[in-house]
């Protein structure tokens, strides 16, 4: 058996040893998971309604657990971990909702009535990245268990515990124990399981474009339906009639939330030209005011990256080289600390421009007029979210149609809501989740005729 360690990224110190699942206990897992479908798909609607508003209710109760772990695990700020648990509780309790209201339709055809029914799929693999355990999590289990399904879930490796709290709650909430299984381990070891093992239906899968690539080539080979939320490098577009304001002061919060390690981080600001000084001018103190920190106090916006082998890698796109315009502040000592960071980059190909840093760096280009801030905002393989700021409600509508973006946002850079669809284009995904149609991406329909002539 293989243990590993947990490691608190603001402190480097060992929180937690957590065994990892092998090949042989995953499919032992999905196949009784397999096991508890019949009976999972059989429970009255409103009892399994019930046990899914059990389940929010428990985690409501274990808010402030959840987040404390959150914050030893992830490093993420106290506000945003006690917001992550909530939004699991509140994305449960929303799809609890679903169960009664899972109706097929009724068509008319000649010689009979033909009726269609939502099946659920069966078993359910979701895999899901460091950056956010909790929502993700929930984003996928929670309509996957509301449309009757059973579900496997695999936490990243480096962020597993609150992960496996969520499957004590499910339990206390009562929710049967093979229904919902928490299997901590490698990605190529229990993902790849879910992946390759027939009895999972279906992967729902968050984490980096490269890995994505090789979950749809595996999921192919049993034509096995996937969900792909991958990378992002998304546009933060100023007009200079925007409230520059406003908009610079909201950049760095639509960038550096969660140390940048966001994938739908507005990583790219992208300026008309005539503002760009007054933006800057702006946008200094708004960096320079985010205060990084100790993750647990109150007051901190930003902690660390997730692991050194991370912080080595954000770090490799800003050298002594690098166009720095602005650059905030970060503890020194132990833990995996960056300072937020502005870079006015050289060339529109610079690495840093194209690539997803997943960190907190930040870059500024200008622009001339509307088609170049569409061209300049669409210049990217990615195409998941992002942000415009005018005060023309036309252009807003214009470009945020111009854009290929699964999430826009107008004089805002909120990303998710859960009773809205969410997902991205091009190579940051494929499908949606959350919002009222989630429901469809976790069922098949099935038609039956019925003859009644003769
Ligand atoms: P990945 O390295 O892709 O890992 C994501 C998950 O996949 C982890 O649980 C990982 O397990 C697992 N995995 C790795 N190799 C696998 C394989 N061969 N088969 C099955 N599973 C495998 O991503 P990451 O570094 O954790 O997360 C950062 C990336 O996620 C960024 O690109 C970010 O943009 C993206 N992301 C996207 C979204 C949305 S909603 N679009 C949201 C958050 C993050 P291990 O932990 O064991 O490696």
């Amino acid at each position: 058996m293989s243990v590993t360690d947990v490691i608190n990224p603001a402190t480097e110190d060992v929180v937690a040893r957590v065994e990892q699942t092998s090949a042989e206990e995953t499919d032992a897992a999905i196949a009784r998971a397999h096991a508890a479908l019949p009976a999972w798909k059989a429970l009255a609607p409103a009892d399994r309604a019930r046990l899914l508003r059990r389940f929010a209710e428990a985690v409501d109760a274990d808010v402030d657990h959840l987040a404390d772990l959150e914050v030893r695990n992830s490093g993420h700020t106290i506000g945003n971990a006690r917001w992550e648990a909530g939004n699991v509780r509140d994305v449960l309790q929303y799809y609890s909702a679903a169960p009664e209201r899972l109706f097929g339709r009724q068509i008319p055809v000649p010689g009979g009535v033909d009726i269609t029914f939502a099946e659920p799929l069966g078993v359910v693999g979701v895999i899901v990245p460091w950056n956010f355990p909790m929502p993700i999590a929930g984003w996928g289990f929670a309509p996957a268990l509301a449309a009757g399904n059973a579900v496997v879930l695999k936490p990243a490796e480096l962020t597993p515990l609150t992960a496996l709290r969520l499957g004590e709650l499910a339990r206390e909430a009562g929710i049967p124990e093979d229904v919902f299984q928490v299997l901590p381990g490698r990605g190529s070891v229990v993902g790849q399981r879910f992946v390759d093992n027939p009895l999972v239906r279906k992967v729902v899968f968050t984490g980096s474009t490269e890995v994505g690539r090789q979950i749809m080539a595996g999921c192919a080979a049993q034509v096995k339906r996937v969900t792909l939320e991958l990378g992002g490098k998304n546009a933060n577009i100023v007009f200079a009639d925007a409230d520059l304001e406003k908009a610079a002061a909201s950049a760095p919060y639509g960038v550096f939330d969660n140390a940048g390690q966001d994938c739908c981080a507005r990583s790219r600001i992208l300026v008309e030209r005539g503002a760009f000084e007054k933006f800057m001018e702006l946008l200094e103190p708004a960096v320079q005011g985010v205060v990084v920190g100790d993750p647990a106090s109150e007051k901190t916006e930003m902690g660390p990256l997730i692991s050194a082998a991370h912080l080595a890698s954000v770090a490799s796109y800003v050298d002594t080289e690098t166009p720095v315009a602005i650059r905030g502040s970060a503890p020194e000592g132990p833990g995996f600390w960056f300072p937020p960071t502005v870079v006015v980059p050289r060339e529109a190909t610079d690495r840093i421009v194209t690539e997803e840093v997943f960190g907190p760096v930040v870059t500024v280009q200008t622009f001339a007029d509307e088609a170049e801030a569409i061209r300049l905002a669409n210049d990217s393989e990615y195409g998941l979210s992002g942000s415009i700021w005018t005060e023309n409600l036309g252009r807003a509508m214009r470009v945020a149609r111009g854009v290929e973006a699964g999430n826009l946002s107008v004089n805002s850079h909120s990303s998710v809501r859960y009773w809205t669809p969410f997902g991205g284009v091009k190579q940051s995904g494929l499908g949606r989740e959350l919002g009222p149609d989630a429901l469809a991406a976790f069922t098949e329909t099935k038609n039956v005729f019925i003859a009644t002539e003769g």
